[in-house]
């Protein structure tokens, strides 16, 4: 049980071990078909390496030994909405929680309780033994998320599909996808078409564009919460807007559709924020988005806007999260927004400045995504190939060892809904690419959004990660093989 990532809350070895064979068999609650489909998920992953066609059965009165059990009838209300309790002994595996999303946690702890090969495509030698003992875990924050920038370099729906599966793997439970900025806009918004059509096709140094289509949005969100993940879309504004000031000239306070953009600076575009046009634009986007977005978040960006000055970007801001409110979602934006009036339900995510404090003082919670720490797309050291290095060079280590509670004085812990790890992609061209930057440092984060502080630190994390090594290889994934873990 030792290299569970991230650490649970408590973890009681008993010593023996339940043996995986097949004719094991799941049992649901019966009538509960959200456990039925967790069933199934769990059923269909340890198909391919084990062979195994493990039958998902509604439990009617107690099942026999050799059984895997869901459930969440007897679940202990104080694991909360994500937590769970598994219970392994030599004749049954027991997860019990009192929410089907914490049972699906408890379901990756399953997985990393096997043999690294049960990630494996194909079929594999075995034996399935599954250490018995009692785990019971909950999270530490109920915002742990990633965030992909499909707008800078575009990945299609299946590369975003399995970074899903990833995330669900260290138990994330948000994926917010950066879906506009200066160099492409990724998602079809029917009343604004050229948005997609020609501000989608391109993106950074003249590499293929891309967009998904609203049915491509409607699968990666349905994907995603089959996954008991949150989507975010964010669409950026005022600044990082040039893809769309590209698409419409009337978006342009002179009236002039700008040439397409594939460089890499930032700061020098804004919407026309004087203009009605403009609002009408945001409503029309933003009320397209949230009508396919179930997740109660929309993210407005707000970053980086040089381009527009102090007063005009608090207005502009305190117009757009009306906006938000009266699509029925929670604004988020990044740190930048704190400059402007703020309902205490919005969100504010902490970048690189003390501006969050700003919301703080407004009575908004943050999420924390120091660029020193969890941007993905810091070089890991100055001979790494991809990533940039402006905030510095973040090592496996550096991505660890942080404490969000003590990070910006005048943020507490209450004051934190979360982490998330931004992988911004202007030097990312390929899913591998993706991987690289993104493996093993979000694992990392994940912990730091999961776990409690106490029992855990580098140099036991360190050992913990070397098992994940192999894991990582049988899914396949390109992770970086940090010179400061021993690998297994
Ligand atoms: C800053 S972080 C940005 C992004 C860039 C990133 C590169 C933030 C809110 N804005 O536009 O892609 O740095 O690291």
């Amino acid at each position: 049980m030792g290299g569970l990532i991230p650490l649970p809350v408590s973890v009681k070895p008993a010593g023996g071990a339940f043996l995986l064979e097949a004719d094991a068999t799941i049992y649901v609650d019966a009538g509960n078909a959200e456990l039925a489909q967790i069933g199934e998920y769990l059923a269909a992953g340890f198909r391919p390496a084990t062979g195994f066609e493990l039958r998902v059965v509604p439990a009617t009165g107690a099942p026999p030994p050799r059984s895997l059990i869901l459930t969440t009838s007897d679940g202990d209300a104080e694991l909360g909405e994500e937590g769970y309790q598994l219970t392994i002994t030599s004749d049954f595996v027991t997860l019990s929680a009192p929410h089907p999303a914490g049972v699906f946690r408890g379901v990756q702890t399953l997985r990393q309780l096997l043999p690294p090969s049960i990630e494996a495509a194909s079929a594999q030698a075995g034996p399935w033994p599954i250490a018995t003992g009692v785990i019971r875990d909950r999270p530490r924050f109920a915002w742990r998320g990633a965030m992909l920038d499909v707008a800078r370099h575009f990945f299609g729906l299946e590369e975003v599909k399995r970074f899903i599966d990833l995330l669900a793997y260290y138990k994330l439970n948000r994926l917010h996808l950066h879906l506009s900025d200066d160099q492409g806009w990724r998602i079809a918004i029917n009343s604004w078409p050229n948005l997609a059509t020609h501000g989608g096709s391109t993106a950074v140094g003249g590499d293929p564009g891309g967009y998904f289509s609203q049915d491509d949005y409607a699968e990666i969100v349905a994907y995603a919460q089959s996954r008991y993940i949150t989507v975010v879309p964010e669409i950026d504004m005022p600044g990082h807007t040039h893809a769309a000031l590209a698409s419409y000239p009337e978006l342009n306070c002179d009236g002039e559709a700008r040439p397409l953009y594939t460089g890499i600076e930032v700061g020098f575009s804004s919407l026309c924020v004087g203009k009605d046009i403009t609002y009408r634009f945001i409503e029309d986007v933003l009320s397209e988005l949230a009508a396919r977005t179930p997740g109660a978040y929309l993210h407005i960006g707000g970053d980086e806007t040089q381009a527009t000055t102090p007063e005009d970007y608090r207005r502009f801001i305190e117009r757009v999260q009306a906006i938000v409110s009266a699509q029925g979602k929670r604004m988020v934006g990044w740190e930048e927004i704190a400059q402007a009036d703020l309902d205490s339900t919005s969100i504010a995510q902490h970048w690189s400045s003390d501006m969050a404090v700003r919301a703080v003082e407004q009575g908004l919670q943050v999420i924390l995504s120091p660029a020193t720490r969890a941007y993905l797309d810091m070089q890991y050291d100055p001979s790494s190939p991809l990533g940039l290095h402006w905030a510095r060079y973040v090592e496996v280590r550096d991505a660890y060892e942080w404490e969000p509670a003590s990070l910006l004085e005048g943020i507490r812990e209450d004051d934190i809904l979360g982490v998330e790890a931004p992988l911004w992609s202007e030097t990312l061209r390929t899913i591998q690419d993706v991987e690289f930057m993104a493996f093993p440092r979000l694992a990392g984060i994940a912990e730091i959004g999961w776990s409690t502080r106490t029992g855990r630190g580098w140099g036991e994390y360190r050992a913990r990660l070397a098992t994940h090594g192999p894991r990582l290889a049988a899914m396949e994934v390109n992770f970086y093989r940090s010179p400061q873990v021993d690998w297994r």
